[in-house]
């Protein structure tokens, strides 16, 4: 008997697993994704060094020169901080719920990290600081979101806002460390991310439509692009800004 219950377990495992894989199977060929790279090309810009001296905490923080973020171009020829998101659907409504997760912004070096991040309108977003030393974040009214300024104690929790409106680009500052700077794209679909240190970028699961896909920076520019996503097929789309 007990070894016809260890049978029937087997199977009823064996069975579910096969289902679980169905599924999968099925829900990633409904959909298809976005990939590919911001490249530049040209010579990339010399980057302005911080002088944290106004404040000795972050200065004390620093082992070297720090360099603005703001124009940075990867050792591959390509962009980090690259916000790459959908802007239009042509005949098809890509809003959807914003994500009760939240997004994080930490103050950490006396610097913002990430430089650039992307959020939904109604997504929570987290401030977080890991510095001894006070700041204000200020993000500034743009595109029907209202100024927003806190002060942030050390060692005091995070504090959370929200966007109500979809806005590229929101900045943010810190009124005590004016050298402190990130961007916060808010968009009203799931559809979007930010290149790193390779400057590639993955969009997943986006449903079939014609699309525009836009990416911005903020030292190069703007630029768009059509594209039309198929079900099961990886869709690529290559940007390139150019230097002086
Ligand atoms: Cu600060």
């Amino acid at each position: 008997m007990k070894r016809f219950g260890t049978a029937l377990t087997i199977v009823t495992t064996a069975l579910l697993a096969v289902g679980f894989v169905v599924r999968v199977m099925a829900r990633a060929s409904d959909t298809g994704s976005l990939s590919g790279t911001v490249h530049f090309q040209g010579k990339a810009p010399d980057l302005r060094p911080i002088v944290m001296d106004k404040d000795r905490v972050c200065a004390n923080a620093q082992t070297g020169t720090v360099l603005a973020e703001d124009g940075r171009v990867n050792a591959n020829g390509t962009l980090p901080n690259a916000f790459v998101y959908i802007s239009k659907a042509a005949g098809s409504n890509l809003s959807t719920t914003a994500p009760s997760n939240s997004v994080t912004l930490t103050q950490k070096g006396c610097t913002f990290v990430p430089h650039v991040l992307g959020i939904m309108a109604g997504q929570p977003l987290q401030v977080v600081t890991e510095d001894p030393t006070t700041h204000n974040i200020h993000i500034n009214a743009t595109k029907g979101n209202r100024d927003w300024n806190v002060s942030q104690q050390p060692g005091t929790p995070s504090i959370t806002t929200r966007f109500s409106q979809p806005a590229i680009m929101v900045p943010v500052r810190c009124n005590i460390h004016p050298w402190m700077e990130a961007y916060i794209g808010v968009v009203n679909n799931p559809y979007y991310a930010v290149t790193g240190d390779d400057g590639s970028f993955l969009i997943k699961d986006v449903p079939p439509g014609d699309y525009t896909l836009s990416v911005w920076t903020a030292t190069f520019g703007t630029q768009e692009r059509s594209v039309v996503v198929r079900a099961g097929e990886p869709a690529r789309v290559d940007f390139t800004f150019t230097g002086q």
